[in-house]
């Protein structure tokens, strides 16, 4: 009975026993048996950000993950410290970076199901320092014109990247590297006139200056109270009187004769004194600045001076000097007006006259063959402008001593207004 008991209870134990020692054999064995068939540890590589990328207090960091047989977590540490972990594609984090400046490393750890672990790190560097920014220009409540350059003095401690001007709170431009300057169009505007830079680093944060100025962008008025007679041939002095004002500040009015300044007054009673023997057509104007830059220009008005007068019919014959073929010299353009010069050889038959206006035009003193320099200018495209102009070179009479009566001769020649080249035939 015991015996038999015994032995029907020690079958099953023993069967018992060795399934169980067979199990506990089995189950590591299969356990490691597993693990060991996938020794290859995941593949990892960084997709974001670049290499040394400015970043700022959020940086998005991805990888691209792959294993043999399942990639089953990957962790971001930020400068050695865990940031996150995923379990599952997308292989991406975006871990805070905020107070942090300078390099940062990146370091993502990838396991499979077997625990075979790939590391793979990338540096960036963070910025979350504020660019600098100060106004260079305009000075405060500086009294500005329509275009005015604005300036702005940016550092940073990565890099600026952008620069934006506002006007009145409306973006009017952008600068993306030095210089950080901007000229916008302030025409329309007149008084107080917010300007605003707003400067933005290469990880995005920003800074802004304000300034405020005056915009005058109304020229001034001006007119010719006193002009030159039109009628005859002027000589001596002539003088024009200009009126002219501003509705904030009058820098100066300038008269122009032929192109050239005569006068620049800053003060009223504003004049020029010309002396028109030295003239043929005279065609005059006045021009008025203000302190913001605005000019406001005259019509023209016309005259003719002394060298356009016919020579007097009761001059006594004399001989004329021969005319060599004209030399150009030079065909200058000074803002709407060009001015040619050519030079002529003269040989014989003029003389030097000993009066002290003639002698401005180059007047030989004597000798039989000279070389004298003609000069006329016109204004490009208004009504002034013919197509030959007459350039004349003036011969005196060798008796006389009056400036208004001795100019009976002369030397003309043609130049196409145009190409400035001397004509054949006129
Ligand atoms: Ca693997
Ligand atoms: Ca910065
Ligand atoms: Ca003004």
């Amino acid at each position: 009975m015991n015996h038999h008991l015994r032995g029907r209870l020690l079958a099953p134990l023993s069967v018992a026993a060795a399934a169980t020692a067979a199990l506990t054999a089995l189950v590591p064995a299969g356990a490691a048996s597993a693990a060991a068939k996938d020794t290859t540890k995941p593949k990892a590589s960084f997709t974001a950000p670049a290499v040394n990328a400015i970043v700022g207090s959020k940086v998005t960091t991805t990888i691209s993950a792959s294993d043999n047989k399942k990639v089953t977590k990957a962790q971001l540490y930020v400068a050695g410290k865990l940031a996150g972990t995923r379990t599952a594609a997308p292989w991406s984090l975006t871990p805070s970076l905020a107070g942090k400046n300078g390099t940062v490393k990146l370091e993502w750890r990838v396991y499979d199901a077997a625990g075979n672990k790939t590391v793979v790190t990338r540096t960036v560097v963070a910025d979350n320092t504020k660019p600098k920014a100060s106004f260079s220009a305009p000075a405060v409540n500086a009294l500005v014109g329509s275009k005015t350059a604005t300036t702005v003095a940016v550092s940073d401690n990565t890099k600026v990247v952008k620069a934006q001007l506002y006007v009145a709170g409306t973006l009017v431009g952008t600068r993306t590297a030095a210089p950080w300057s901007l000229t916008p169009n302030l025409a329309g505007k007149n008084g107080s006139v917010p300007l605003e830079w707003r400067v933005y680093d290469a990880a995005g944060n920003s800074a802004a200056v304000t300034r405020t100025v005056i915009v005058d962008s109304t020229a001034p008025t001006v007119s010719i109270t006193g002009g030159l007679d039109s009628d005859g041939y002027l000589s001596g002095p002539q003088t024009i009187t200009v009126d002219a004002s501003d509705d904030r500040a009058l820098k100066y009015v300038e008269i122009i004769v032929n192109g050239q300044v005569v006068a620049r007054d800053t003060t009223a009673p504003y004049t020029a004194t010309i002396d028109a023997s030295k003239y043929g057509k005279i065609i005059y104007s006045a021009r008025a600045t203000d302190t913001a830059g605005n000019i406001r220009t005259t019509a023209d008005g016309t005259a003719n001076g002394e060298l356009l007068a016919p020579p007097p019919v009761d001059a006594p014959a004399f001989s004329a000097p021969t005319a060599g073929e004209p030399t150009l010299v030079s065909c200058t353009t000074n803002g709407e007006w060009r001015t040619v010069k050519y030079e002529i050889t003269l040989t014989g038959g003029a003389y030097s006259m000993g009066s002290a206006p003639r002698k401005d035009y180059g007047w030989n003193n004597g000798s039989a063959t000279y070389t004298q320099t003609a000069t006329t200018a016109w204004k490009v495209g208004s009504s002034y402008q013919p197509k030959v102009l007459l350039l004349p070179v003036m011969v005196a009479d060798p008796g006389s001593t009056s400036p208004e009566h001795s100019v009976y001769g002369g030397v003309q020649f043609a130049i196409d207004s145009t190409t400035c080249q001397p004509l054949a035939d006129f």
